[in-house]
């Protein structure tokens, strides 16, 4: 005997909106046990139901926090984005597409409702390893610590997604974490997570901004959650603190200026940045350091975002030697390797310059001398000049004579140029002491 067909998300229910319209599945699918369930009688599942479920599943795979949104375009979002490339403001990591960007049907077209998470990090590492003299150590940013949270966070979606197939078996998807079209920050706001701050983060009530974000689209409508009220009143704490000035305004960030982005990129480093990293590797983290919401926040129930002191506080030396495939084994699970080992081991050379290790010269000679990367010659330069030393000085007139890049060369010259000023107020300390 043939199946008789019903809804397949529990057999015997069907979906209904606010309105008591039927929103489930259009295509009707076999029972499995036809003879109990389809003699039972239909139970309605309301969209505030499924809603329901999706909280109660979000608390069991463990996210922090969930809200909902409507799919509907992010009109005034899109005029802000357009006076940001207008601006050159943007860093060149964000979607192109503006439209993109701001209209998530273009992404999914049947969308009526994104579900936005956020998950907690950590702030605080237990037992953080000392710096030494000669044993310098450099800094992922938080953001950084344990698995990368695109991972993580796709996980947690998928298995919401797993959920709502359950409960909605024909519902289509999109899950999107930092690397799809829509801005997580925009959606999230929206989606009653949390409020934009001046510093352009996202900051929950209860971790701060100490969170990451993602999300699904689904083409169901959810009934929306209300957008958080707080803001950031009088203060202007991260604006202040910035030691570029990059926010330009409340809730408007010069990425080109901000320092976080500058640790990504794979050229030279400017040099008025040099100097402002303060040690760090990857990332930056001032503008949420002083922010008041996040004050005293560290939450360590996360489990994949507990960081590994060695791995987020790493000697600097042996960076400057490690093969590729080293570096893949020991930084790679972090969100913090996705632009490979080149920009790391380029910050690594600044912090060891910020902490005029004498220990690490010889290194840098070598890296001076034989490394075929001209920005790691040319920093190697910079630091060694930084540095001072007889050492030091004589890997750099070698360097004046048969250096062939132009741009490693000019980094030369400077080096040079700072290391007779430093030779000089060396003298002059000397000869003061008498
Ligand atoms: C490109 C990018 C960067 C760039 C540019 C950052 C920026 N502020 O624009 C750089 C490399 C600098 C960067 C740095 C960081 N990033 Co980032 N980044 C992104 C990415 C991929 C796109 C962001 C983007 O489109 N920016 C352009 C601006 C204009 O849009 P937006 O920031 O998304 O949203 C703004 C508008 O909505 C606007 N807005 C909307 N309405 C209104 C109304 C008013 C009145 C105002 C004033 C503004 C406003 O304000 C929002 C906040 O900036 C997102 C992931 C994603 N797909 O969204 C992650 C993302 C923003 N980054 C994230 C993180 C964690 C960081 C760092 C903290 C990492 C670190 N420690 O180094 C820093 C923080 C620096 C900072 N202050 O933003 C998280 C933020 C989580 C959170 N709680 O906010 C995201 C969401 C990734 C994720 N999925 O978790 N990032
Ligand atoms: S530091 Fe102050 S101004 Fe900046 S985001 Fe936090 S509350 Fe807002």
């Amino acid at each position: 005997m043939e199946n008789q067909v019903g809804f397949a998300q529990e057999p015997g229910l069907s979906l209904q909106d606010s309105h008591g319209k039927e929103f489930g599945p259009k295509k009707k699918l076999p029972l499995q046990d036809d003879n109990s369930k389809g003699l039972c009688p239909k139970k309605k599942l309301t969209p505030e139901q499924v809603k329901q479920a999706l909280v109660e599943e979000a608390g069991r795979l463990g996210i922090d926090k969930i809200g909902f949104a409507t799919a509907d375009p992010f009109t005034e979002l899109k005029e802000r984005l357009v006076r940001h490339r207008e601006n050159g403001f943007e860093s060149g990591f964000e979607e192109q597409d503006l439209d993109k960007r701001t209209d998530p049907r273009l992404s999914l077209p049947e969308a009526r409702t994104i579900i936005a998470i956020a998950l907690a990090y950590p702030t605080r590492m237990e037992n953080p390893p000392a710096n030494r003299p000669g044993e310098y150590r450099g800094l992922f940013c938080r953001a950084s610590w344990g698995q990368d949270y695109h991972r993580v966070l796709r996980r947690k979606l998928e298995g919401l997604e797993r959920r709502l197939q359950e409960l909605v078996p024909d519902v289509t998807t999109e899950i999107m974490v930092d690397t799809g079209a829509l801005s997580d920050r925009a959606v999230a706001e929206r989606a009653g997570i949390g409020f934009i701050g001046k510093n352009t983060s996202l900051i929950t009530p209860e971790f701060g901004s100490w969170v990451f974000l993602g999300e699904m689209l689904v083409d169901i409508a959810l009934p929306p959650d209300q957008p958080v009220t707080a803001g950031c009143g009088d203060c202007t704490a991260c604006i202040d603190a910035c030691p570029t000035g990059a926010l330009v305004a409340p809730g408007q960030l010069n990425s080109q200026a901000c320092l976080a982005y500058q640790t990504q990129t794979k050229g030279f480093l400017a040099e008025e940045y040099r100097d402002l990293l303060g040690g760090y590797l990857y990332g930056f983290e001032t503008c949420q350091a002083v922010c008041p919401f996040n004050r005293k926040k560290n939450f360590t129930h996360q489990e994949d975002f507990r960081p590994d002191p060695e791995q987020v506080k790493p000697l600097l030396k042996p960076l400057l030697s490690i093969s590729n495939r080293e570096f893949r084994e020991r930084f790679g699970s972090m969100a913090g390797s996705w632009r490979g080992k080149k920009p790391i081991q380029r910050n690594a050379i600044i912090a060891l310059a910020r902490f005029r290790d004498r220990t690490a010269v010889p290194d840098l000679i070598r890296l001076l001398q034989e490394d075929p990367r001209p920005v790691i010659r040319g920093t190697a330069a910079w630091a060694l000049g930084r540095i001072g030393g007889t050492e030091a000085e004589e890997a750099l007139c070698d360097a004046e004579r048969n250096e062939k890049d132009p741009d490693v060369w000019r980094e030369v010259e400077k080096a040079l140029k700072n290391r007779s000023t430093l030779d000089t107020e060396e003298r002059r300390d000397r000869e003061a002491q008498g």
